[in-house]
């Protein structure tokens, strides 16, 4: 088996650092190992990662950029329009998910097909981590290491299981050389409240809400209690970062009806713009409500910066009506209750505690199903559109 820690090693060996990083389930044992090593800077978005990376070059140093394929679309354009465009070498660790032939869940399926083609026309070569390790791995790394000297960008690919087993306690220690804060700012006493008695709570307060839940865990246990409370969940399980946008759309579009963003913390990072848009368009009938658990739970609890940068000051400093961050379940409810009447847009930052894991089931219908049910509602009519 290929072996996370060798790897990291290898790569340490061939003078690559630091690693910069958005996380994926299946590259967990690689951030834990290189956390634990303080060679692991977290990043927002993978464009983001690929941007600092780019500086780093600049610099003279050698960093590899982490990533779960989906990310590749986000960072095409700083990979071409930044590294191509200078010359700028670099190595790109991927997981492919959705690899053709191997299942995985659907939102996976059209990134996965297209990953090789899309590496291949934008000039980044690529080769597959073997699953044996040893001599194989030795002399895939070393490609790696020649291509990069060359100048050139250069991406090992890891497949599912290639190291499904190996250990992810350790989990990023520290986000940046700052240390991580043991309670967010703002919060006084640490994360404590769970995912699915924030959902209970913010269902029983808007029966006949929509709701747009997050990619991850979050969508997941979303569809499971809007289920049990009937309600219209729509479960942005791919394209991170786009719960907020998805709303905001929903809400300019059907104003007389509640929409309430399900966001997680690394996701609404991931597009923060989407801050500033959702209050230049002020949808008064808009509820975002962020799960902060400080971490990329959904993916093995990698830090990501809600540890260290307060979302709900800056949804305030971006304009939303209201927004407040809570710790207790009494906290919530009475943020609830004032959102309830008020005019949006209102954030709800809720200390979340860390959930390494969820018995809430893959969202298993179609991801179309969803789509049709919600359209079917055709929540548009009989409203003036801008
Ligand atoms: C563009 C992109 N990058 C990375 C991922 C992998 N991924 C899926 S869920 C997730 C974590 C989401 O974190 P957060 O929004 O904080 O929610 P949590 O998991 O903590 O509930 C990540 C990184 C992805 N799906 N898409």
């Amino acid at each position: 088996m290929s072996d996370a820690t060798e790897i990291v090693a290898a790569l340490l060996r061939h003078g690559f650092s630091p690693f910069v990083g958005v996380p994926c389930s299946l590259l967990a044992p690689l951030f834990s190992d290189l956390a634990g090593r303080g060679v692991l800077l977290m990043a927002t978005e993978e464009g983001e990662a690929v941007g600092m990376a780019a500086g780093m070059v600049l610099a003279g140093r050698k960093p590899v950029v982490l990533m779960q394929n989906a990310g590749v679309l986000n960072a095409l354009n700083p990979l071409l329009s930044l590294h191509a465009v200078f010359e700028l070498p670099l190595l790109l660790v991927i997981s492919h998910r959705g690899e053709p032939g191997a299942p995985d869940a659907p939102e996976h399926e059209h990134c996965g097909r297209l990953t090789l083609p899309l590496l291949e026309l934008a000039g980044i070569t690529h080769d597959m981590v073997p699953a044996d390790g040893g001599e194989a791995l030795a002399l895939c790394l070393g490609r790696a290491a020649a291509a990069v000297e060359g100048g050139g960008r250069h991406a090992l690919l890891v497949a599912r299981d290639t190291f499904r087993g190996q250990p992810t306690a350790g989990v990023a220690p520290r986000l940046s050389p700052r240390e991580m804060a043991t309670s967010p700012p703002g919060f006084s006493s640490g994360r404590t409240m769970r995912r699915r008695d924030i959902l209970a709570a913010v269902f029983a307060r808007f029966p006949e809400a929509v709701f747009v839940a997050s990619t991850g865990f979050i969508a997941r246990e979303a569809v499971a209690a809007g289920a049990r409370a009937r309600a219209s969940v729509f479960p942005v399980i791919g394209s991170m970062g786009c719960a907020a946008p998805v709303g905001l759309g929903l809400a300019l579009s059907a104003p007389q009806r509640k929409v309430v963003v399900l966001d997680g913390d690394g996701a609404l990072l991931m597009k923060l713009g989407a801050l500033a848009s959702v209050s230049s368009h002020a949808p008064a009938n808009l509820l975002h409500v962020v799960f902060n658990d400080g971490v990329y739970a959904s993916t093995g609890g990698q830090a990501n910066a809600a540890g260290l940068v307060s979302l709900a000051r800056l949804a305030h400093a971006a304009g939303y009506a209201t927004s407040v961050q809570v710790e207790t379940a009494a906290g919530l409810a009475g943020a609830l209750a004032v959102a309830a009447p008020a005019a949006g847009p209102n954030l709800i930052s809720v200390a979340t505690t860390f959930e390494p894991s969820t018995d809430a089931p893959r969202v298993d219908e179609p991801p179309a199903t969803y789509a049709h049910r919600l359209r079917a509602l055709r929540l548009c009519e009989r409203q003036v559109s801008p």
